[in-house]
């Protein structure tokens, strides 16, 4: 057992030196992961030059397609000035957001493509100096935000096609982009720093910062140390999280799964085990594609959007649902749709939803328990049967109620847990919500 360990953390070496070391989160940072948990739903806004090319024709991730189609920087360059997004109306943004039943906005500030959705000082590369809109869209985003009372976050790429000091190059941005075979990765980090530094100094108080890209290239030295300890430093309250896929590093404030719920692996590039003593959010498209695709109608109909968001909630983890603007500033119609019947369910069953947390009952097939006080939330999502089994539920029951309507469940109680009967008359498409009131 001990050698067992001994060699564990051997292993954990290599990705344990380059994290925030004895990081002891403020009472600030435990406050809002307290408040982070009890939001739990979030708008992601995939947004940048690249949308101006809307996927190019393909199906899969719009954002991707400089290295997709292979566009040297020189030509992809000249999409920003072409991207002029006079239809930007963060009011609108912000309130669609919010009638959707949405806590948070977490935007992209950079991308792999290396443009700065802000008015940035260290680079050229951005929206203020390159597009004929000129105006820094995040500004404008955070101050209506902060009159609806919306946490913004920030989205922002550690993997850079653009910068020619992201040398040594990883898996992708190789060759086509027409960067000299040559970098200080130093100058490259501490220009990713200076970006953030921008970011967590001139836009008042930031939710968080999600990383993305260091899978592009494991062996860098990423110095997470110096840029999650610099983060903490400017914001203590501020929460990191970063899309690498493996277990969170120390210095992180929470974990997070891309496009499956916590321990599920569909996608191939999720890790298997939950972090526990840390808050979970799992990020989710609409369709194929992040940034905003014109040919990719492949939507999730708001019944699946809706389990999966509730399926979430049974592993105690947030809902990021992904939203891709059109180069002009406006939100699709889809998007606006789905969103629309989504906080229309959330306005009816928020309180099984919002503030809670994972149930006493893991995720099952047939649905996910949450827990608020000494509420138990039972939702139905996929049941056969009439009745339901709650195996190991050993608190002690005031009454079983339906959610819908004040009426009381037969249910029983032994040791080996609950059964409790979910009429098929009562029950609904989406979710059957059911009420374990506990003594
Ligand atoms: C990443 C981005 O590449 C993507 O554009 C989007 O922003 C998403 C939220 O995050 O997606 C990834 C990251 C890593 C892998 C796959 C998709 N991976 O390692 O296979």
């Amino acid at each position: 057992m001990k050698t067992n360990k001994i060699l564990l953390s051997l292993l954990l070496i290599p990705f344990m030196v380059n994290a925030q070391k004895d990081y002891v989160p403020t009472a600030e940072n435990l406050k809002n992961r307290e408040w982070f948990q009890d939001a739990k739903y979030g708008m992601f806004i995939h947004w940048g030059v690249y949308s101006t090319l809307a996927g190019g024709g393909d199906y899969g991730i719009a954002e991707w397609i400089m290295n997709q189609k292979q566009l040297p920087i020189a030509q992809y360059e000249n999409l920003a000035s072409f991207f002029n997004p006079i239809s930007f109306n963060p009011a609108e943004w912000v309130s669609i957001a919010k009638a959707a039943g949405m806590k948070y906005i977490t935007i992209t500030s950079k991308h792999h493509d290396g443009f700065a959705m802000f008015d940035s000082k260290v680079s050229d590369w951005d929206i203020v100096d390159r597009s004929p809109y000129g105006k820094d869209v995040l500004k404008m985003l955070k101050e209506e935000c902060d009159r609806q009372g919306i946490i913004l976050f920030f989205y922002h790429s550690q993997l850079d096609w653009h910068h020619p000091d992201y040398y040594p190059r990883g898996n992708t941005g190789q060759g086509y982009t027409g960067r000299p075979e040559s970098g200080d990765w130093n100058k490259y980090i501490n220009y990713m720093n200076a970006q953030l530094t921008e970011l967590l100094t001139n836009y008042g108080d930031i939710g968080g910062i999600w990383f993305d890209g260091m899978w592009d290239q494991w062996d860098a030295d990423w110095q997470l140390d110096k840029t999650y300890a610099m983060i903490h430093k400017l914001q203590p309250g501020t929460l990191i999280g970063s899309n690498h896929h493996k277990s969170p590093f120390p210095g992180e404030d929470f974990m997070m799964f891309e496009r499956d719920l916590p321990g599920q692996n569909t996608m191939g590039f999720n890790q298997t085990s939950i972090e526990m003593s840390l808050p979970l959010e799992m990020c989710e498209t609409m369709n194929d594609s992040w940034g905003y695709n014109i040919k990719d109608r492949r939507f999730k109909s708001t019944r699946q959007l809706i389990q999966t968001m509730v399926r979430a909630a049974g592993y105690g983890a947030n809902f990021l649902l992904n939203n891709g603007p059109m180069p002009t500033g406006k939100l699709t119609k889809e998007t606006i749709d789905t969103l629309m019947v989504i906080g229309k369910w959330l306005e009816k069953y928020g309180e099984s939803y919002y503030g809670t947390r994972a149930g006493p009952v893991s995720p099952h097939e047939w649905g996910v328990t949450t827990q608020k006080g000494k509420t138990v939330y039972l939702h139905i999502l996929d049941l056969k049967d009439e009745s339901v089994f709650l195996p190991g539920f050993t608190g002690k029951i005031s009454s079983v109620t339906l959610f819908d309507e004040p009426m009381a469940l037969k249910y029983i109680q032994n040791g080996a847990g609950i059964i409790v009967t979910v009429p098929f008359d009562k029950r609904n498409d989406i979710d059957t919500v059911v009420k374990i009131n506990l003594k």
